[in-house]
C-alpha cells in the first residue's frame, strides 16, 4: 500500500519538476521575443534636423490596393521643414492623406503642398489623422515584414526608411483605409 503511494507520489514529482523546467524556458522565450520586438519596433531614423520615429504599416487582407504609413516626425532645428513626397517599391505611388470630419462623416483628402514640421516641433501621422497612403499595391504587406519608402523634406532631403508592418488590428477599429 505505502510503498505503490511512494512511486505515484515520485512520478507526480517528476512530472511538476518538468512542468516548472517548461514553464522557465517559455517565460525565457517570452522574454527574447518581448527584446527582440522592442529592438524592430523601435526603430528611428534620421535626415538633417529630422528624426523619423518608428515608420509603421498594417498588414492588408488579399486583395487590398491601398495601405497606410504612420510615424513622427522631429524637428530639432531652428527652421520649418516640409515633406513633400513619398516614393516606394511596394506600391504604384503613396499620397499624403488627411482625415477629417466633414458633415459628421469621416473622409480622407490629399494634402496639398506638403506637411509643414516647426522648428522644435514633432509631428505625427497616426491612423485617424494624416497619413499616409500607399495606393496600388503591388503586393499585400506581411505582419512581421518591412517594406522600405523614401521621403523627401524640402530642406533636409531625402531619406529611405523602413516601415514595420504590423497586425491588420493595430490601433484598434479605426479603419480608415477599407476603400
Ligand atoms: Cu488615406
Amino acid at each position: 500500500m505505502s510503498h505503490s503511494f511512494r512511486a505515484r507520489f515520485g512520478r507526480n514529482s517528476l512530472f511538476l519538476r518538468h512542468f516548472e523546467e517548461r514553464l522557465g524556458i517559455t517565460v525565457f522565450v517570452l522574454a527574447l521575443l518581448f527584446v527582440s520586438a522592442q529592438a524592430v519596433f523601435a526603430h528611428e531614423f534620421k535626415v538633417g534636423d529630422l528624426e523619423i520615429g518608428h515608420p509603421w504599416s498594417r498588414a492588408t487582407p488579399p486583395g487590398a490596393k491601398v495601405a497606410g504609413g504612420y510615424f513622427t516626425v522631429t524637428n530639432t532645428g531652428s527652421s520649418p521643414d516640409r515633406l513633400l513626397s513619398i516614393s516606394c517599391d511596394i506600391s504604384a505611388k503613396a499620397e499624403l492623406h488627411e482625415m477629417g470630419v466633414s458633415d459628421g462623416v469621416m473622409t480622407m483628402r490629399p494634402v496639398t503642398g506638403g506637411l509643414e514640421i516647426p522648428a522644435g516641433g514633432k509631428v505625427a501621422l497616426a491612423p485617424g489623422g494624416y497619413h499616409l497612403m500607399f495606393v496600388g499595391l503591388k503586393r499585400q504587406p506581411k505582419q512581421g515584414e518591412e517594406f522600405s519608402a523614401t521621403l523627401t523634406f524640402e530642406k533636409a532631403g531625402t531619406v529611405t526608411v523602413d516601415f514595420a508592418v504590423e497586425g491588420m488590428g493595430e490601433m484598434g477599429g479605426m479603419d480608415d483605409h477599407a476603400n
